[in-house]
């Protein structure tokens, strides 16, 4: 497959309510969108990285650098080193990408918007469905809610309850030192049979042990990254220390990390972000390897467009992602998303799309009235 262009398009959207993490708070989101193209078939890719570098080191203006100035140069060396005239990049499978992109250290964010660009448009050209290219085997995939932090618990537990309303298969809530112990006991006792979780977004230390042991009591079926976001040796320390399951959220970006994080015992679960670990053929391995180890793993989220929520959507119909994600539908986050249909839940449950490709058309005109700036990369010559 011949890859004819590249399109960044950098979006400015509003989201249906502001989210509050140990982080910040966020009301806009602002990502890039990438276009590859080849002949009358396009395909998309979404940059999950924040405006500045919160969460991880990866930002969306150092993404536009990267895939500018690393990433389309990177992928026209490689084409050429496997014999392809100068400029042009041509391809056999969309794991090449991931391949041709390793010699470059991190960027994952960057790299998995021009990598899951190019799955779509591959699984287009071989009349397939993304989650059919990825190995999917699951028909409908379970759906969780990540609540961000509320100023008080009574505005947090309306926003529960209006969640187990809504069908939620399980409910993630930020933690935060001085939201975390007293809070999720309030939500528990108003809510003693629904699956929860707490995610602190790296905002501990193993100084607040005393803190993880209580936890323990409230029966919630994970923590999300407790501790510092590239660490996982505490983080062992801890889940030998606790029955909650840590997850690991911020620390894996990599196969690689994964299974050093599973050789330590660091957690019992990972949550796999296509962004964070660089693409979908490096989900893929993680994937493969939580299976061969026996851990539970789930599809997390970044605020997602339609674009990367239906790229979550595929790789989360892989058999290893075992338990509800954090993959809400399109109206949960936009007024209107970009894409047609919107991504819908029935009974927590979202259905895999079976039509080519991402399996949900992006909205050109929409897609325009969100972008502020738009460059293009011609590959045909
Ligand atoms: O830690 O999982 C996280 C959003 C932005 C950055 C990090 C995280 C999150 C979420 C929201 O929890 C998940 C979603 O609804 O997309
Ligand atoms: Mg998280």
């Amino acid at each position: 497959m011949r890859i004819e262009s590249i399109t960044v398009r950098r979006l400015t959207m509003e989201m249906m309510s502001a989210f509050t993490t140990s982080f910040g708070t966020q009301t806009h989101r602002d990502l890039l969108i990438v276009e590859a193209r080849s002949g009358a078939h396009s395909g998309y890719g979404e940059c999950v990285a924040m405006a500045a570098p919160f969460y991880s080191e990866e930002a969306t203006s150092t993404c536009a650098v990267a895939i500018e100035e690393y990433l389309v140069p990177r992928l026209q060396n490689w084409s050429r080193q496997q014999g392809t005239p100068d400029g042009v990049v041509v391809i056999d499978h969309p794991r090449q990408i991931s391949e041709a992109f390793a010699s470059l250290k991190r960027n994952n964010m960057a790299k998995s918007a021009v990598e899951g660009a190019v799955w779509d448009l591959w699984a287009k050209q071989q009349g397939i469905s993304l989650a059919e290219a990825l190995g999917g085997t699951r028909k409908q995939i379970q759906v969780g809610l990540s609540i961000g932090i509320k100023s008080t618990d009574a505005e947090l537990i309306e926003t529960v309850g209006a969640a187990v309303d809504a069908g939620y298969r399980r409910i993630k809530i930020k933690i935060a030192p001085g939201r975390d112990l007293e809070m999720l006991r309030a939500v528990r006792a108003e809510f003693p049979d629904t699956p929860i979780m707490a995610d602190a977004n790296s905002a501990y230390t193993l100084a607040d042990l005393e803190l993880f042991r209580a936890l323990d009591g409230l029966d919630l079926m994970m923590i999300e990254q407790p501790l510092a976001h590239d660490d996982i040796v505490d983080h062992r320390h801890l889940q030998a220390a606790i029955r909650t399951p840590v997850c690991l959220d911020e620390s894996i970006h990599s196969a690689e990390d994964a299974r050093k994080a599973i050789e330590l015992g660091s957690g019992r679960i990972i949550n796999i972000k296509i962004g964070r670990v660089g693409g979908l053929a490096e989900s893929q391995k993680i994937e493969a390897l939580c299976r061969e180890h026996g851990l539970d793993a789930w599809c997390g989220g970044m605020l997602e467009t339609g674009v990367g929520r239906a790229h979550n959507v595929a790789i989360a119909s892989l058999a290893g992602f075992t338990l509800p994600g954090d993959t809400a539908p399109s109206a949960r986050y936009w007024a209107q998303d970009i894409i047609e249909p919107e991504v819908v839940m029935d009974a927590g449950l979202i259905t895999v799309p079976t039509a080519l490709g991402l399996g949900y058309s992006v909205v050109a005109s929409r897609l325009d009235g969100h972008t502020t700036h738009s460059v293009s990369y011609d590959l045909t010559s």
